[in-house]
């Protein structure tokens, strides 16, 4: 069968706890985990379950979770409770516990559930039992091994990233004694999300078998992390691509750093397998966001990351205008199993989210795109040459 211009088909996986929607960060938290449950009866209601495999994620264990983060802290994360909090004030303190990541009911069962599917869908891809796994409620970037850190407390992509590497080899590569089959592990880690993939970065910032690059607004903006000039540290020297952006970026501008940037990825590292973080707050109309891209726009990165036919793990991520990270996050698994959503909505649970319009896709708006043309063709030109230097 000849491939299309949307490349093979793909054998799809994606996680869904139908508790999900439950956990509640508290009285004006921009953080709603309820938008996954969004989502999800948008995705269903256009049909998309009947396109892949869906599964319930497996809580992540105690011991799983351990795999990155220091015990005193996931034990911490275990037993501290809203009502009990106050006995706990140095522990809260140490731990980064307080404003934006605060203690709320359930708070562990929800960290095992969404690393829980980031790493279903990782053990999935090992097994070759799927070419792209889904985990909208995973994405939580910015965890520390002992911290807590912008809504995020345990980082269930370390954690995926460490499972996959497990299992995937890239290109084999000579050795000094002549070509031999040597096994050269790569992950590339693709972060979307506006905010500085910090948590990811720093876990890989010493190694050459995780590349990691984010795109993020940078200057004045949390977590403040990720210049330009921030390539990585010894063996990792040139393996952290990080791309400041200005204020309202379109889609065009988005897409001519995104795709010469990540073709050179490809083609120097080569990974095994890909994890792209599609948080949904670098959309149009971001209660917490100032970028200008259109839903696809930004599904314009799934759809390039697809077509590199690498084993490909989607995770959600921030997204604070509820209504638009659900149609963010149910036209990007329409990408990922290879069909093009009708605008016009179908009824689902949560039509009145979508008025006036009940369509798929909102204009951007007429904000000034302060990424100027040479501002965008000067840093491309920098990481690409980055890239040139780790070249064989
Ligand atoms: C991945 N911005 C996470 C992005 C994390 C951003 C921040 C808030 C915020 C928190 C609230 C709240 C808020 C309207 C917005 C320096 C501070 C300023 C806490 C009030 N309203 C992701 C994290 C960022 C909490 N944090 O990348 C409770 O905005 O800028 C900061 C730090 C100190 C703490 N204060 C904010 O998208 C998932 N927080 C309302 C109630
Ligand atoms: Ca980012
Ligand atoms: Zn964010």
């Amino acid at each position: 069968l000849l491939a299309g211009p949307e490349g093979r088909k793909k054998r799809v996986c994606y996680y869904y706890d139908s508790e999900v929607g439950n956990y509640y960060y508290g009285q004006g938290h921009p953080m709603k985990p309820h938008r996954i449950r969004m989502a999800h009866s948008l995705l269903v209601h256009y049909g998309l379950h009947q396109k892949m495999d869906v599964f319930a994620p497996t809580k992540a264990k105690e011991r799983d979770l351990c795999l990155f983060h220091a015990d005193d802290y996931v034990r911490f994360l275990k037993t501290v409770t809203p009502e009990t909090q106050h006995e706990q004030i140095r522990q809260l303190k140490r731990f980064n516990v307080g404003e934006d990541c605060p203690v709320f009911d359930g708070l562990f069962p929800f960290c095992q559930t969404y690393a829980g599917g980031s790493l279903g869908g990782a053990v999935r891809l090992n097994q070759k039992m799927a070419d792209i796994a889904i985990n909208w409620a995973g994405g939580l970037h910015h965890a520390k091994k002992c911290e807590a850190s912008g809504f995020c407390y345990v980082n269930d992509i370390v954690l995926a990233i460490l499972e996959l590497l497990k299992f995937h080899e890239g290109r084999f590569t000579s050795s000094a004694a002549g070509p031999s089959l040597l096994k050269c592990q790569r992950v590339l880690y693709i972060d979307i999300d506006i905010h500085h993939g910090d948590g990811v970065e720093e876990a890989f910032y010493t190694t050459d078998r995780v590349m990691t690059v984010s795109f993020h607004k940078f200057g004045d903006y949390f977590p403040g992390t990720g210049d330009i000039r921030d390539v990585g540290f010894e063996k990792g020297k040139y393996y952290s691509l990080n791309v400041p952006l200005n204020d309202g970026i379109d889609d065009e501008s988005y897409q001519c750093l995104f795709k010469p940037i990540i073709s050179k990825v490809m083609e120097v590292f080569q990974p095994g397998a890909v994890v792209l973080q599609c948080g949904a707050d670098s959309l149009s109309g971001d209660r917490l966001g100032c970028f200008n891209l259109s839903v696809k726009g930004h599904a314009e990165c799934v759809r390039f990351m697809r077509s590199f036919n690498v084993p490909l793990l989607l995770v959600g991520g921030g997204g604070y205008t509820m209504r638009n990270v659900a149609r963010c996050w149910c036209y990007e698994t329409g990408v990922a199993v290879g069909v093009e959503l009708e605008d016009k909505m179908p009824y689902n649970e949560y039509y009145e989210y979508f008025g006036p319009d009940y369509t798929l896709h909102v204009a951007p708006s007429n904000m000034e795109n302060q990424n100027s043309l040479q501002y965008l063709q000067t840093i491309r030109e920098r990481l690409l040459e980055n890239l040139s230097r780790l070249q064989h």
